[in-house]
């Protein structure tokens, strides 16, 4: 039967109601509910960021990340951090090598890039980069940090470098954030892989590092190059300074001179939060070093995109061309292009392939370490929600530690099952990629301190425990590693004086 005009009215009225009830009642109802959700993500996730107090060296049996139960599970009971060696112990050793001093002091204040503004940063040497800083291999570098006036304190991490202990600039973990007013003295052995390298605050890194406090260290070889002509080199740093994006220091470019015929050995630093993809046009080049470490006979490369990681290095060898001049660009930092010599503008590619390291390059001849098998087996899955980026799910500091001993071949499945790049990176090791997606690598030899992952990437690395201490191992976009995805890795026995929180106000990754 047809519901008669009154009829209409009323189904009229009851949806209006309905409409009613849901605009008013329901809406707010979900608001609230999804307000209270990020609120309670976002407050966890700062109780973890930001602890009352927290022992990085303490951990429990049982409670260890991704771990593949292995033989050498049986002779580990008993390694409670309690009186162990303390990472304060573990110094440089004693060394005849020739000295190189510095003096790093941190300080706010303002800088002017070459467009004529003026910028408040973070500066080293009143500067930002900071001074680069070069050493030859094998010398013993002593660096003083003077914090003059960083509130929060400030500490410095070489970035790349295997370092002891006591010397990796981690506030919390290998030392207290330096007030102001304070100094610490950074000694190490520069090693003995020279190559591209870079320094940054690990107070506070992701609010320090993009103010500014950062610079590029370069380790020379002993020996010059053993090719005839001699290589001339440029250093190309690219930062996140607040909302700008500066190569060197300079919000133009960078020029570096060249003659055709003459060798150009490149160092593309990614000191910035993104990946970096790289065009070079003008020259075929080389991929001659990644994070400080040579590849063995890298061959020559066209149209071929170089993707780098935040805190990864390349070295790019270019010879310039007749035509007299390269440029080097990458469309996230469109207005900083490097250009290598002079003479007419070469064409610009977009496309190209995507360089790959799976095989790149040609192996090393009877080469040892892949027979190695491994004593412990991590798994890592970089993951994310809205406001977590962690690591097995978990975040900093849940995150329990991967446990190791001095001696023992380790070897970590590095899994991006999370959305966006993770450049993956561990402190106090030289890692070795074995395998991407399952694929082993067949070209050279690749050794790594930061690994890009992208989403849906599975990587395996392998590392000797060489290096007994207490290792942060994170995401090198460093607002991810604020965001929780930063844990450890520790040797078995090592303690800390140092710990993270709100009461000593070392927060080595906020
Ligand atoms: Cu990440």
């Amino acid at each position: 039967m047809p519901p008669n005009k009154n009829g209409k009215e009323v189904c009229f009225l009851t949806r209006r109601k309905k409409v009613k009830r849901l605009v008013y009642i329901g809406i707010p109802v979900a608001l609230a509910l999804l307000i209270g959700a990020a609120a309670i993500t976002y407050f966890s996730q700062m109780r973890l960021q930001k602890p009352v107090e927290m022992n990085m060296a303490h951990h429990t049996m049982g409670d260890m990340a991704g771990m593949e139960h292995m033989e050498h599970m049986a002779g580990m009971e008993g390694s409670s951090s309690e009186g162990g060696v303390s990472c304060d112990s573990l110094t440089a050793p004693e060394s005849t090598a020739p000295i190189r001093n510095f003096d790093l002091i941190a300080e706010q204040t303002t800088v002017k890039p070459d467009n004529g503004k003026t910028v408040k940063a973070w500066t080293f040497n009143g500067s930002s980069p900071g001074p680069e800083l070069r050493v030859t291999e094998g010398d013993k570098v002593v660096i003083t940090l003077h914090n003059k006036d960083i509130e929060d304190g400030v500490s410095i991490h070489w970035h790349g470098i295997a370092v002891p202990c006591s010397q990796d600039g981690i506030a919390g973990v290998t030392q207290d954030a330096v007030a102001p007013g304070g100094q610490f003295t950074y000694t190490f052995i520069a090693p003995t892989t020279p190559g591209t390298y870079w320094y940054h605050s690990h107070q506070m890194s992701s609010i320090q590092v993009s103010k500014g406090l950062l610079g590029a260290l370069i380790v020379e070889a002993k020996a010059a190059s053993e090719s005839g002509s001699p290589i001339m080199e440029a250093t190309a740093l690219y930062q996140q300074l607040g909302s700008s994006i500066l190569l060197n220091g300079s919000t133009k470019g960078l020029a570096v001179p060249g003659k055709p015929g003459e060798q150009v050995r490149l160092r593309l630093i990614n000191a910035g939060n993104e990946t970096m993809e790289f065009n070079v046009d003008g020259a075929p080049f080389r991929v001659v070093a990644m994070d400080g470490h040579e590849l063995h006979e890298p061959g020559l490369l066209e149209r071929t995109i170089v993707p780098i990681g935040a805190g990864q290095r390349y070295d790019l060898l270019i010879q310039v061309p007749r035509t007299g001049k390269v440029i080097i660009s990458s469309p996230t930092a469109n207005s900083l292009p490097i250009a290598i010599g002079s003479g007419s503008e070469p064409q610009h590619s977009e496309n190209g392939e995507v360089f790959s390291f799976i095989d790149y390059g040609t192996p090393l001849p009877n080469d040892a370490d892949l027979q190695v098998q491994p004593d412990r087996h991590f798994e890592l899955n970089l993951g994310q929600t809205l406001f977590v980026k962690s690591i097995n799910g978990k975040a900093f500091t849940d995150i329990p530690p991967m446990i190791v001993k001095e001696g023992e071949h380790v070897r970590i499945t590095v899994s991006n099952t999370g959305g966006g790049d993770h450049p993956f990176h561990l402190h106090g090791h030289v890692f070795r990629v074995l395998s991407k997606n399952g694929i082993a690598l067949r070209g050279s030899p690749v050794y790594l301190d930061t690994l890009l992952t992208k989403k849906g990437e599975t990587y395996e690395i392998y590392l000797e425990a060489n290096n007994p201490g207490l290792w942060m191992v994170h995401c090198h976009n460093l607002k991810h590693a604020s965001m929780g995805m930063s844990m450890m890795l520790n040797y078995e026995g090592v303690t800390t004086p140092y710990r993270v929180g709100t009461r000593s106000g070392n927060l080595p990754d906020l």
